[in-house]
């Protein structure tokens, strides 16, 4: 059987102390809501053990963050920001082996995705929006952009250090001070982030960090003097807080969950596609709201795509996060590994074909094989629903119509992703999917300046780009 071995040298950059507290005005704090603990999700291991915030805690967050908007970081010239922008962006760099080993113990990623994805991502949201720090007037949004105030951001599990960036370097970039919240069983990274902006000497209560549950999210979203309320996570969670916020002052940025389909057409290059159908669903275990989860393959194509898919899904690696080989790391949270299991099974008990590859699947910790389901029709909930797992549903269709209408039909609208030699044709079908993002011959690419946000129940707002400004100033548009 697998035995987990985690590499040692990769467990001994990272220093975990035995507790931590609040990041309340620059400083490491007690708070008043008691502690919970996060635990490795390849070992079951308790890491370490970590303050809830009370809304009395997430009340002293906020009036340091209002201070900090008046006081220091509103009035300060917004070149200096953007000095502050570029140390945090360095450090991030320079702390990147620290932070990848964290994030894979806390949430289960593999290394490499977070040693060559999640952390140099970060790093190049912080290093982009410190350009535009002092470059806003000339983003289009209007003549004298303002900040809105303070920011309450509630951030999820599947790329903790990343959704922070996504959220903090905006805000901060023109402007706004921060409360942030992490998922309650990823909040390392943000804490260690912590320590990075005091290594930066970023003025106390520019950015503070509140850990807890959801009860912490909504004690920040329903806080009175919050001027702008951002949030990623499920539809479920983004839906109460919309109805939350609704006749508040609040300005809301939603970033929910996701269907999206990945089209691949008869002149596609084959091996390619595969790679990119592979990527596009299991990369992060599937814990990815744009992940490419309803593959729409033509017909003709369709024995032969799940052939390939098949033969190279073989090959992935499932198992230690810690392993530069694994391909595959651990599912984030018991929670999470239940709702994948039950969804899978309802996709059989609806008459879809299970496929799984032989594949040993270490004793501890929450695992989840990668998971191919043919004959799905598109009633079945693994058609509509997002399971957020390495599950992935194969549909067929005839003609470029018939995809364009089958990958409309749902009820997100977050990406898509086109596989075709044809340009126009790519340029086509791309004008007419509802979907936020459209890639074309690749799947799950981000970079900054790409504006990211979704269609329909997918939520609204833009994340990144110019337009991702917007979101946290008077003039938005
Ligand atoms: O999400 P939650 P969960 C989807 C995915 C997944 C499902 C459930 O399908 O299976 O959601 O995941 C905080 N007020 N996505 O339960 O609960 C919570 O503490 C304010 C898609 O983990 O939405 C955490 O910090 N905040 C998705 C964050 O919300 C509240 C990413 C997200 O948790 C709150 C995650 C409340 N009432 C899950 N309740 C994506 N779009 O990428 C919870 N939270």
């Amino acid at each position: 059987a697998f035995e987990y071995a985690p590499a040692p040298e990769s467990r001994s950059i990272v220093d975990i102390a035995p507790s931590y507290g609040l990041f309340i005005d620059g400083e490491f704090v007690d708070g008043t809501g008691g502690s919970f603990t996060t635990v490795n999700p390849a070992t079951e291991e308790v890491l370490t053990e970590v303050t809830a915030a009370s809304a009395a805690d997430v009340d002293r967050a906020v009036r340091a963050a209002r201070k900090a908007f008046e006081k220091t970081w509103g009035p300060m010239r917004p070149a200096d920001r953007g000095k502050y922008l570029f140390r945090i962006a360095r450090l991030l760099q320079e702390r990147a082996r620290e932070f990848a080993v964290l994030e894979s113990l806390d949430n289960g990623k593999p290394i490499r995705e977070s040693r060559d994805i999640d952390i140099p991502l970060a790093a190049a949201h912080f290093f982009y929006h410190a350009g535009w720090a002092d470059k806003l007037d000339h983003a289009g949004l209007g003549p004298s952009p303002r900040p809105l105030g303070v920011a309450g951001q509630v951030i999820p599990w599947n790329f903790p250090l990343l959704m922070l960036a996504w959220k903090v370097a905006p805000a901060l970039a023109t402007g706004n001070t921060v409360v942030l919240k992490p998922a309650e069983t990823t909040p390392l990274t943000a804490l260690l982030f912590a320590e990075v902006c005091r290594q930066a000497d970023l003025p106390p209560g520019v950015v503070n960090i509140v850990t807890g549950a959801g009860d912490t999210g909504r004690a920040v979203v329903e806080h009175d003097d919050v001027d702008k309320v951002a949030f990623t996570g499920s539809t479920e969670v983004g839906r109460s807080i919309a109805r939350a916020v609704a006749g508040t002052r609040k300005r809301l940025t939603l970033e929910l969950g996701g269907k999206a389909a990945n089209i691949v057409f008869d002149d596609a290059p084959i091996d390619q596609a595969v790679e990119g159908i592979v990527q596009g669903i299991f990369f992060n275990q599937g814990h990815v709201c744009c992940a490419g989860s309803r593959l729409l393959v033509q017909e003709s194509i369709h024995d032969e795509v799940v052939a390939s898919l098949q033969r190279r899904i073989g090959t992935l690696r499932v198992g230690d996060p810690l392993d530069k080989n694994t391909d595959i790391g651990a599912i984030n949270s018991a929670e999470q590994l239940a709702r994948i299991r039950e969804l899978s099974d309802i996709g059989e008990a609806e008459g879809a074909q299970r496929w799984q590859p032989a594949c040993e699947l270490p004793e501890r910790g929450y695992w989840f094989p990668p998971t191919v389901f043919t004959d799905v029709s598109p009633a079945h909930r693994i058609a509509r629903d997002e399971v957020f797992g390495p599950v992935l549903s194969v549909l067929t269709f005839r003609t470029p119509d018939e995809a364009v209408a089958k990958a409309n039909n749902t009820t997100y609208g977050l990406s898509a992703g086109i596989w075709s030699e044809k340009g126009s044709r790519i340029l086509t079908i791309a004008d007419q999917l509802r979907a936020g993002v459209v890639w074309a011959n690749t799947f799950n690419k981000f970079d900054p300046t790409s504006p990211f946000g979704g269609y329909k129940q997918s939520g609204y707002g833009r994340e990144g780009g110019r337009q991702g400004l917007a979101a946290y100033l008077e003039s938005d548009r």
